[in-house]
C-alpha cells in the first residue's frame, strides 16, 4: 500500500465522479478515510469499488470543485457526524425516513444500515420472530423492500469518513493480510500429535494440526447447504439474535455488514441431537492429544465449553483472550480462518486493556483492526498468524490474544478445555479474578471452591501439583515485582495490556 500524492487523489475523485452511483469498480485505487489515498495491490484481487451513492471519504472534500451537501442540514451542522449518527440511533423507522428526505446528506446518513440494524434490534415486530425474510439490508427488512423499491439518491456531494469508512471496511480484500506471513511468524503445522508430545512440549503454543480431525464423519458431510437442508427450522443463537437456520442463511448469503453477525451457539448439540463423542453414530469428538481435560469433573456444573461457529467471509472474532484461562481447540469443517495470535505477556496493537485486565477496548471491526494495525502487529517478535483449513484444528494456548477471521463461509466447532498443564493458571484465575470469570451457572456462587472441592475428592495428588503451581507462580512474581500491592504501579507494565492478574492467569513464560 503506498500513499497517493495529491494530485492523483484528485485522480481519483474524478473517476469517482465519472463512475456516479454504482458504477464498476476502479481499477486499484482506493480511498482511504482519513483523507489520504492509497494503492490497493491490484494483484491482491478486486480493490473497493466506489460507494453505491457515490459518498466519498472526507479528505475529498478539499479536492472537489463541487458543492458540499453538508451545507444543506441547517442547525445539524453544528454537530459532528459521529454525533449525527449516535443521534439517529434513538429514532424510529418513520422519523428516520421523514428525515432522510429533507436533504442528500441526511438521506445518506438515514440509509446507513447501522441506524436500521438499532431499529430491527429494538423493534418487538422482528425481535422476537426467528423466521422472516431477510431482504439484504437491515434497512431493506425493516421497511420489506424490495432493491427495485430501494430509493437511490446521488450522493456524490457527500463527504464524510464516517458514512464512507464501514463501506471500506466492509469490501477490503482479506488477502492483503493473510498473504505472505513471515516465516518466523508461521503457526507451526503438524499432521497429528500424541498426548505425551502435547503434554511435554506443545501445551504452551500454538498449533495446527492437519490430519487429526480426518476421522469425524463431520468433516465428510458438513455444508452450510447440508445443514440447511437438515436443519433450516432449527433456531440459533447469533450475537444478540435467535434466529432460524433458514433466516441465518439468507443473512449470511446476502449481508454487507461491516461485521457480519455471527453464529455462535452452545446449545448446537441439542438441538441438533449430536452425538459427540466416541460412540455409535457420534458427529465428532474430543482428539485425544489435548489429553484430560480437567473441567469436566465438574460435569453438568461446567462453564459453557463448546459452540458451533458458522459466518461469511469476513466474520470472525476481535482479540480476546479465552473464558477462565481456558485453552481451546477450533475446528474448522467448512472454509478456512485466519488467525493471528499474541502469547499472554504481550502488548497487542491496538488492544487496550484495563490494570485488571478485565476491560479490553480494541477498535470495532475485525477490518479495522486489519487497516489499522495489521502491519505493526506483524513485526513484533511474539505475533503467530496462520491459515486453518477445512479439515484441520487449532491449538489456542490458555491466555493466548487471538484475532480471527473467515476468509470464505464456513462452518467450525470449537471446544475450551483445562488440561494438566495449565491446571495453575485456572486455579489462580478462578481465585484471584473472581469478577471476571464467565459461563457458569448463576446458583454456582463460588466456582473456584466447587473446583477445589472436585479436584480433592477426585484428583486429589493433582490439587496438590496445581496448588503448588499457583504458589510457585505467586511466589516468583511477588519477588519480580517486591509485592502484590504495588503490581500496578510497575511503569513498564502499565496499560500494556499484558495479563498477569496477580492471578498468574497464564503460563509460566508470562513471568519478564
Ligand atoms: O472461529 C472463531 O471465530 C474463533 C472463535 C474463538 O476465538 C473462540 O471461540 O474463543
Ligand atoms: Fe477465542
Amino acid at each position: 500500500m503506498m500513499i497517493l500524492p495529491s494530485s492523483q487523489w484528485q485522480n481519483r475523485d474524478r473517476a469517482l465522479e465519472k463512475d456516479g452511483n454504482g458504477g464498476q469498480p476502479l481499477s486499484h485505487l482506493v480511498a482511504d478515510s482519513g483523507g489520504n489515498g492509497y494503492y490497493d495491490d491490484p494483484t491482491l484481487g478486486p480493490s473497493i469499488p466506489p460507494h453505491p451513492l457515490g459518498i466519498k471519504p472526507l479528505g475529498n472534500k478539499y479536492f472537489s470543485g463541487s458543492e458540499d451537501d453538508r451545507m444543506s442540514i441547517g442547525v445539524l451542522q453544528a454537530l459532528p457526524d459521529e454525533m449525527l449518527m449516535q443521534l439517529l440511533e434513538y429514532m424510529d423507522a418513520r422519523t428516520l425516513r421523514l428525515l432522510g428526505y429533507t436533504c442528500k446528506f441526511l438521506f445518506a446518513c438515514c440509509v446507513a444500515d447501522d441506524v436500521w440494524k438499532t431499529v430491527f434490534l429494538e423493534s418487538s415486530r422482528f425481535s422476537t420472530k426467528s423466521s422472516f425474510e431477510w431482504r439484504g439490508s437491515w434497512r431493506a427488512t425493516v421497511l420489506d423492500l424490495s432493491p427495485e423499491q430501494t430509493a437511490r439518491v446521488d450522493c456524490s456531494n457527500v463527504f464524510s469518513d464516517v458514512l464512507h469508512r464501514p463501506f471500506v471496511c466492509s469490501h477490503i480484500s482479506l488477502r492483503q493480510y493473510t498473504k505472505d506471513i513471515p516465516a518466523a511468524n508461521q503457526i507451526d503445522r503438524l499432521a497429528d500429535l500424541s498426548y505425551e508430545e502435547f503434554a511435554e512440549r506443545w501445551s504452551k503454543k500454538p498449533f495446527i494440526l492437519t490430519e487429526c480431525i480426518n476421522p469425524w464423519p463431520v468433516t465428510k458431510s458438513w455444508t452450510v447447504d447440508y445443514l440447511l437442508s437438515q436443519f433450516a427450522d432449527v433456531v440459533f443463537r447469533a450475537e444478540a439474535v435467535d434466529w432460524s437456520f433458514a433466516t441465518y442463511c439468507q443473512y449470511m448469503r446476502n449481508t454487507r455488514d461491516e461485521s457480519p453477525l455471527y453464529l455462535f451457539d452452545k446449545r448446537f448439540a441439542e438441538k441438533m441431537a449430536l452425538k459427540i463423542g466416541k460412540e455409535d453414530g457420534a458427529a465428532y469428538w474430543k482428539p485425544e492429544c489435548f489429553g484430560p481435560d480437567l473441567f469436566e469433573l465438574l460435569g453438568a456444573e461446567r462453564p459453557a465449553h463448546r459452540w458451533l461457529i458458522i459466518g461469511p467471509e469476513r466474520s470472525g472474532s476481535t482479540f480476546h483472550k479465552d473464558p477462565n484461562a481456558t485453552s481451546a481447540w477450533n475446528a474448522v469443517i467448512q472454509g478456512a480462518k485466519y488467525w493471528i495470535m499474541f502469547p499472554p505477556w504481550a502488548s497487542v496493537p491496538g488492544v487496550f486493556v484495563s490494570k485488571d485486565s478485565s476491560e479490553v477496548t480494541s477498535p470495532l471491526s475485525i477490518a479495522e483492526w486489519l487497516l489499522e494495525f495489521h502491519a505493526e502487529a506483524r513485526c513484533l517478535p511474539e505475533c503467530r498468524e496462520g491459515i486453518c483449513n477445512a479439515g484441520e484444528i487449532l491449538h489456542v494456548p490458555s491466555g493466548w490474544w487471538h484475532l480471527v477471521v473467515n476468509l470464505e463461509d464456513g462452518i467450525a466447532l470449537t471446544q475450551n478445555f483445562v488440561p494438566q498443564s495449565h491446571l495453575g493458571g485456572v486455579l489462580s484465575f478462578l481465585k484471584e479474578k473472581a469478577d471476571q470469570v464467565s459461563g457458569f451457572e448463576k446458583a454456582i456462587s463460588d466456582p473456584y471452591g466447587l473446583f477445589v472441592n472436585r479436584l480433592r475428592e477426585e484428583q486429589p495428588s493433582l490439587l496438590e501439583e496445581g496448588l503448588k503451581q499457583l504458589s510457585e507462580r505467586k511466589r516468583r512474581w511477588d519477588s519480580v515485582v517486591g509485592n502484590v500491592d504495588s503490581l500496578e504501579d510497575q511503569p513498564q507494565k502499565k496499560n500494556t495490556g499484558f495479563s498477569f492478574g496477580f492471578g498468574f492467569g497464564d503460563d509460566d513464560d508470562e513471568i519478564p
